[in-house]
C-alpha cells in the first residue's frame, strides 16, 4: 500500500465532512442505510462531539453513512476506497455490499471497489465502527478492571492505560484512482550516506518496466513477476537532519511494452543513517541525545481526529523549545503528521499501539493482532526519515517468563522488515525486565518522585540513579528515558514546592534531567508527557493527565522556560 496522492495517472477525493451517524442500539439492516440520530464529523473522534454520556463511553457498534457521486470521467479507471484509520474495528459497506473489516486501529486500510460503484446515480457509503477493547486486542481492554493493583485499577471506561479510549473514522477517508491496466503497489526506499539509493517494489497487473528519475538521473528495471529493483546514486548528497529536512523525490513510472506511461507516483526520502554504536546512538555518524517528549493524539472535541492546525502548533513548540524528538505514544499517529516530521526534521520514536499488555490475560490472538499491526506501520511508515527508531509496546508485564517468546517473535519480525533502524521496548519493570535482550535500546518510564517518594525531590534523584545503575549492569545497552514527570496544575505555586505546583514539575524535572545526563549510557530525556490530555474517569485524574509541559490548548506551564535554556545547548559537544 502506498499513501495516495494526485498525479498524472491517479485521481483523488477525500470523502471527509459530515456524515450521518447512529448507535447500534440493536442489530438491524444499518448496511443499506439508515435513521441517524446525529451528524458527525470526519475525520474526528466521535466521543467528545456530543454532550451524551451514552453516546460518549460507547463502546459498541455505531454507523457512519453518507452518499457520493462519482465522476463519469472515471468510468474506466480502477477505483479504490482508503480508510486511513477506523478505531478499533472498521467494517463498510458500499450500497449495500460488504467490502471487509480492519481492525487495530491507527493504520491504513482499502479496498477495490472498481466493480461495486454506481456512475449513474449515488454511491452510498456504510461504516461500522466498534471500539471493544479485550485479552484478544491491542491494546488489551475490559479485563475487569485489571486485578493488578495500580493507578488504572477500576477505572471507567475499563482501560489498562490512561488516556481516553477515542473511537470512530479518526483519519480521513479517500477515494483515488488507478488505471485498470497497471498500477504501483508498494515502494521501499533504501538509502547510504554515500548517496546510494536503492528502490524496490511491487507493481499489479500487465507492466513491463519502471522507470525512475531522481534530479538528473534515469534509470529503468524490468517488472519480473510484479516486483522491480533498481540503484542509482546522488552526487554530494544532502543528508537528512535534525532541523535540516534534507529530502529528495524519486519518480516513478509504470509502462507497458509499448512504453506507454501506465502508472506514475513520486515517492519522497531522504538519505540519513541511525544506529547504535556501543552507549551512543548515531545518527549520519554523530552521537544525538533525544530530548523531547512522549505525545498523545489528543485535544478538545476532536479527541484524536486528524487536525493540522494541532500538528503545526505541536511543531512549532517543539522547535520553541528546543526539542528533537518525540515518542508516538501509545499507537501509530496519522500518516501525515509523520510527513510533516520528514518535512521539518523531527526525529520520531514510533511505536505500535500496544500499550499494558498484560501477560495474565494474553491469549495467541493477542499476539497475533500485535504482530499484524507492527508490521502495517512498518510497512507505511518505512520510507519516512524523520522515523528512527520502532518501539514496539510500551509497558507490558515483561517481568513475567511468558514475555520471551512474545517479544522475541515482536523483535523477529521487525528486524525481518527492517534491518536500517534500532528497535526498543518501553519497559516499566526497570531490571526485573526479561526481554531487553531483543532490542537495541533500552526505553524505560520511571516516575520517581510521583507515584513513588511523591514530594521527595533529594530522594527521587537517588533512586533515579540507583534504577538505572542495575539496569545498565545488567542489560549494557543504551538507555533511553522515555516517561518521567509529575501532574502539575497550570497557575498552582509553593514554596517550599509541592507535589501538583508548577514550582514541583519545574524542580523534579529538571533534577531528575541532572542525574540523568550523570550517566553517560543515558541517551536521551522524553518528559512525559508533552501535553495535558483527556482520560478515562478515576479518582487520581482530575479533568485529565496533567503531567503535560504544555496545557491541554497548547501554552507553557513554568518548566518549559527552563527546558527550553537547557535544551539550546547540544548534549554531546
Ligand atoms: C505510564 C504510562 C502512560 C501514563 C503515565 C502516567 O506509560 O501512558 O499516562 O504512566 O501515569 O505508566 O501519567
Amino acid at each position: 500500500m502506498i499513501y495516495p496522492k494526485r498525479t498524472r495517472t491517479r485521481d483523488l477525493f477525500e470523502l471527509n465532512g459530515i456524515w450521518d451517524f447512529a448507535r447500534e442500539l440493536e442489530p438491524g439492516d444499518f448496511a443499506n442505510g439508515f435513521i441517524p440520530e446525529k451528524q458527525v464529523a470526519v475525520p474526528s473522534s466521535y466521543n467528545d462531539l456530543f454532550t451524551e454520556e451514552e453516546f460518549r463511553s460507547w463502546d459498541r457498534g455505531v454507523w457512519y453513512q453518507r452518499t457520493f457521486t462519482m465522476p463519469k470521467m472515471l468510468k474506466d479507471e480502477r477505483i479504490v476506497l482508503r480508510f486511513n484509520s477506523v478505531s478499533y474495528r472498521g467494517e463498510a459497506f458500499l450500497n449495500g455490499t460488504r467490502l471487509g473489516e480492519h481492525e487495530t486501529g491507527y493504520t491504513p486500510f482499502e479496498f477495490d471497489i472498481t466493480d461495486l460503484v454506481d456512475f449513474e446515480k449515488d454511491n452510498r457509503l456504510c461504516v461500522r465502527v466498534e471500539n471493544i477493547l479485550s485479552t484478544d486486542t491491542v491494546p488489551m481492554g475490559n479485563l475487569c478492571n485489571d486485578p493488578e493493583p495500580g493507578q488504572f485499577a477500576g477505572q471507567y471506561p475499563d482501560t489498562p492505560f490512561d488516556f481516553f479510549p477515542y473511537a470512530g473514522i479518526q483519519r480521513p477517508v479517500m477515494i483515488y484512482t488507478t488505471s485498470k491496466k497497471a498500477w504501483l503497489d508498494s515502494v521501499v526506499v533504501t538509502t547510504q550516506n554515500d548517496g546510494t539509493v536503492k528502490v524496490t517494489g511491487k507493481v499489479a497487473g500487465a507492466a513491463a518496466k519502471a522507470v525512475f528519475q531522481c534530479l538528473e538521473t534515469t534509470v529503468e528495471s524490468a517488472v519480473v513477476d510484479g516486483t522491480f529493483e533498481a540503484s542509482f546514486k546522488i552526487d554530494d548528497v544532502k543528508l537528512w537532519d535534525v532541523w535540516e529536512p534534507n529530502l529528495y523525490e524519486v519518480a516513478i513510472c509504470i509502462q507497458n511494452d509499448a512504453g506507454e506511461a501506465l502508472d506514475e507516483y513520486a515517492q519522497r526520502f531522504g538519505v540519513r543513517e541511525i544506529k547504535v554504536e556501543g552507549n551512543r546512538i548515531l545518527l549520519n555518524g554523530k552521537p544525538v541525545y533525544f530530548q523531547g517528549f512522549g505525545r498523545h493524539e489528543d485535544f478538545p472535541i476532536i479527541g484524536k481526529g486528524l487536525n493540522h492546525s494541532v500538528n503545526i502548533r505541536d511543531h512549532e513548540l517543539l522547535k520553541w523549545i528546543n526539542a528533537n524528538s518525540y515518542r508516538t505514544t501509545h499507537y501509530p499517529y496519522s500518516e501525515e503528521l509523520i510527513q510533516l516530521c520528514d518535512e521539518q526534521g523531527i526525529l520520531i520514536i514510533s511505536e505500535a499501539p500496544a500499550v499494558s499488555i498484560n501477560f495474565e490475560f494474553v491469549t495467541e490472538r493477542t499476539l497475533e493482532a500485535h504482530l499484524k499491526v507492527l508490521g502495517e506501520l512498518i510497512e507505511r511508515d518505512r520510507n519516512y526519515p524523520s522515523v528512527v527508531m520502532w518501539s514496539v509496546a510500551n509497558e507490558a508485564t515483561t517481568n513475567r517468563p511468558e514475555s520471551i517468546p512474545y517479544f522475541k517473535a515482536l523483535s523477529e519480525l521487525v528486524r525481518s522488515m527492517d534491518s536500517t533502524r534500532p528497535v526498543t521496548m518501553i519497559t516499566c519493570k526497570a531490571e526485573e525486565d526479561m526481554v531487553m535482550e531483543f532490542f537495541d535500546v533500552v526505553g524505560v518510564n520511571l516516575y520517581p518522585g510521583w507515584y513513588h517518594l511523591p514530594g521527595q525531590v533529594k530522594e527521587a534523584k537517588e533512586d533515579l540513579r540507583d534504577t538505572l545503575e542495575k539496569m545498565y549492569a545488567k542489560f549494557k545497552k543504551p538507555i533511553l528515558i522515555t516517561e518521567f514527570g509529575a501532574d502539575t496544575i497550570p497557575g498552582l505555586h509553593s514554596l517550599p514546592a509541592e507535589q501538583w505546583s508548577e514550582e514541583y514539575q519545574t524542580e523534579l524535572i529538571l533534577g531528575l534531567i541532572e542525574v540523568m545526563r550523570d550517566l553517560d549510557y543515558v541517551v536521551g530525556e522524553h518528559i512525559w508527557n508533552f501535553a495535558d490530555f483527556r482520560t478515562a474517569q478515576n479518582f487520581c485524574r482530575v479533568g485529565g493527565n496533567k503531567k503535560g509541559a504544555f496545557t491541554r490548548d497548547r501554552q507553557p506551564k513554568m518548566v518549559c522556560h527552563f527546558l527550553k535554556k537547557l535544551w539550546a545547548e547540544p548534549r554531546y559537544k
